[in-house]
């Protein structure tokens, strides 16, 4: 048994054969197609789920349409309390479900829990949230008159996530549509199935024990065929949809032609700008993180290093070093750093990333290659790379999910800015310096154009209370912190006039 995964998996209630539909409490039957989830960790078969058929799917949306219109009437602060309840649970359910996290998706057990602990945090602050749903008051023109805005729930929030993060994003979409009073309906990644099975248990739970009406929390799994049929179906107002660029340009394509909402976070390309007054320690922690965490599969991973010229040598040499001290392996076991990536297709695309680095006139300092032999039996696990590059190689302008990692030289700040920029994605970023001047111009206006840009971190691991999300071909969307919640309401203007008149806005006269 691997790391106790077994005994996890029997604490989740994470079965063999699972059903991949589920309104709430009720799973529905397996009559789709099984979709079955092998570890990259060890190549073994966890379990199966069985595919959304589309008379299930048409039974969830009509559960759902039902439950939002009884669940939009309960108070806000109400709401709260269930996902507070929530909260409670992960927490109960942490280590397992980190477990089953780094198990099925491949990060390191450190970062299952990493990853648990962000559904814990967005409990915490949904909890808040649900008393703050604000809206604006505003002074009329008209005497007598009264202006406010409301927020209202929007109804069914469709939820489409990736792989990499099989457990959070989907938290970050929901635990904030249900305070808002929104029922969703999440398709999971068919890579990570298993994780939604778990989350939906937990849930489960809190649900019965409060009696939230089944239809709030709705399951659909499958292929790109269950995305287009959320992306068309005019009962969802909102998609919320996190992968690859060609996945949302599709998705927001669809929904768009409905005129419907969606939330895209997308590819990203993100870079760390090293100038001559960097505090190099924290520098190369910084940039090894980004480049190697979760296998380089975030889209905030850090894929591009603009090294100032006079550093160039001393950052490299540097990194090469720590390169060759990182230990790639099983990722429950905690002595490792690198765990494989998600499957051998994943593999390939590394493989073919390598290949155009060379053929494009890149330059390898730190090899790559594909580990054999014992506890390598999934084929998956890969050795980071780190190339010499300029910015317009074309495989620099692409999105990798993989640990590799390009060096650019640059002379000066504004020519480092431009070289950040200077990518179709827009998602984060990051500068380290001591100096104020270089901080703050990256901060300006006229500096990086990434919906995140930090100082002195890297470009992975935000914090939930922040927005989470990017520019450009990264979509625009924002989810997680700070005021992504109206996203999932609509909102309301309302004058209201308590005099015994009828003056017109604008002082326009109409007398009969
Ligand atoms: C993602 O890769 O889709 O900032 C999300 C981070 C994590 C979330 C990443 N908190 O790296």
């Amino acid at each position: 048994d691997n790391f106790g995964i077994s005994e996890a998996l029997k604490a989740l209630g994470v079965k063999a054969e699972n059903s991949g539909s589920s309104t709430g409490t009720k799973w529905l039957g397996s009559e789709g197609d099984l979709i079955e989830s092998y570890s990259p960790v060890d190549g073994k078969l966890i379990g199966k789920v069985s595919a959304t058929t589309e008379d299930q799917y048409e039974e969830i949306v009509k559960t759902a349409t039902e439950a939002f219109r009884s669940w939009r009437l309960v108070p806000a602060p109400k709401r709260g309390e269930v996902v507070r309840q929530i909260g409670d649970e992960l927490r109960k359910y942490k280590e397992p479900l980190g477990k089953l996290v780094s198990y099925e998706m491949g990060k390191s057990y450190q970062e299952g829990l990493g990853e648990v602990q962000e559904m814990i945090d967005i409990c915490d602050f949904a909890v808040g949230l649900s008393r703050q749903l604000h809206g604006l008051t505003m002074h009329s023109e008209r005497p007598n008159h009264r202006m406010y805005e409301q927020y209202h729930p929007l109804g069914i929030v469709g939820i489409i996530s990736a792989f990499n993060f099989p457990v959070a994003v989907w938290s970050w979409n929901t635990m904030l549509a249900w305070v808002c009073g929104d029922v969703c309906i999440w398709k999971p990644s068919e890579k990570t199935p298993l994780c939604s099975v778990a989350c939906q248990n937990i849930v489960a739970k809190i649900f019965k024990e409060n009696n939230v009406p089944e239809g709030v929390s709705c399951i659909v799994n499958g292929d790109y065929r269950i995305g287009q049929l959320i992306s068309n179906d005019k009962r969802i107002p909102l998609v919320s949809a996190t992968g690859s660029t060609r996945m949302g340009k599709k998705v927001g394509e669809a929904v768009g032609a409905r005129l419907g909402k969606s939330l895209l976070e997308l590819g990203g390309n993100n870079a760390i700008i090293i100038t001559e007054n960097a505090d190099l320690d924290i520098s190369i922690v910084g940039a090894l993180f980004g480049a190697v965490g979760t296998c380089g599969q975030r889209c905030t991973s850090t894929r591009r290093l603009i090294i100032h010229e006079s550093v160039y040598e001393e950052v490299k040499n540097k990194l090469v070093n720590a390169y060759k001290q990182l230990r790639i392996g099983n990722p429950l076991d905690e002595k490792n750093h690198v765990g494989p990536l998600i499957d051998r297709d994943a593999v390939k695309m590394y493989q073919n990333a390598i290949e155009e680095v060379n053929k494009q006139g890149g330059k390898i300092v730190v090899e790559g290659g594909i580990l054999e032999g014992a506890g390598y039996e999934s084929g998956c696990y890969v050795k980071p790379v780190v190339a010499e590059a300029t910015n317009d190689l074309q495989i620099v302008q692409e999105e990798t999910f993989a640990p590799i990692l390009y060096l650019i030289k640059y002379k000066t700040i504004d020519e480092a800015i431009e070289i950040q920029n200077g990518v179709v994605q827009g998602l984060s970023s990051a500068i380290m310096t001591t100096n104020m001047r270089e901080a703050e111009q990256f901060l300006s206006h006229a500096g990086s154009d990434c919906g995140i840009a930090n100082v002195n971190i890297g470009t992975s691991g935000a914090e939930i209370g922040g927005a989470f999300g990017g520019e450009k071909e990264t979509g625009g969307g924002r989810e997680s912190g700070s005021d992504a919640w109206k996203v999932y309401m609509r909102r309301q203007t309302n004058t209201l006039n308590y005099g015994k008149e009828l003056p017109l806005a604008q002082g326009i006269k109409f007398d009969l």
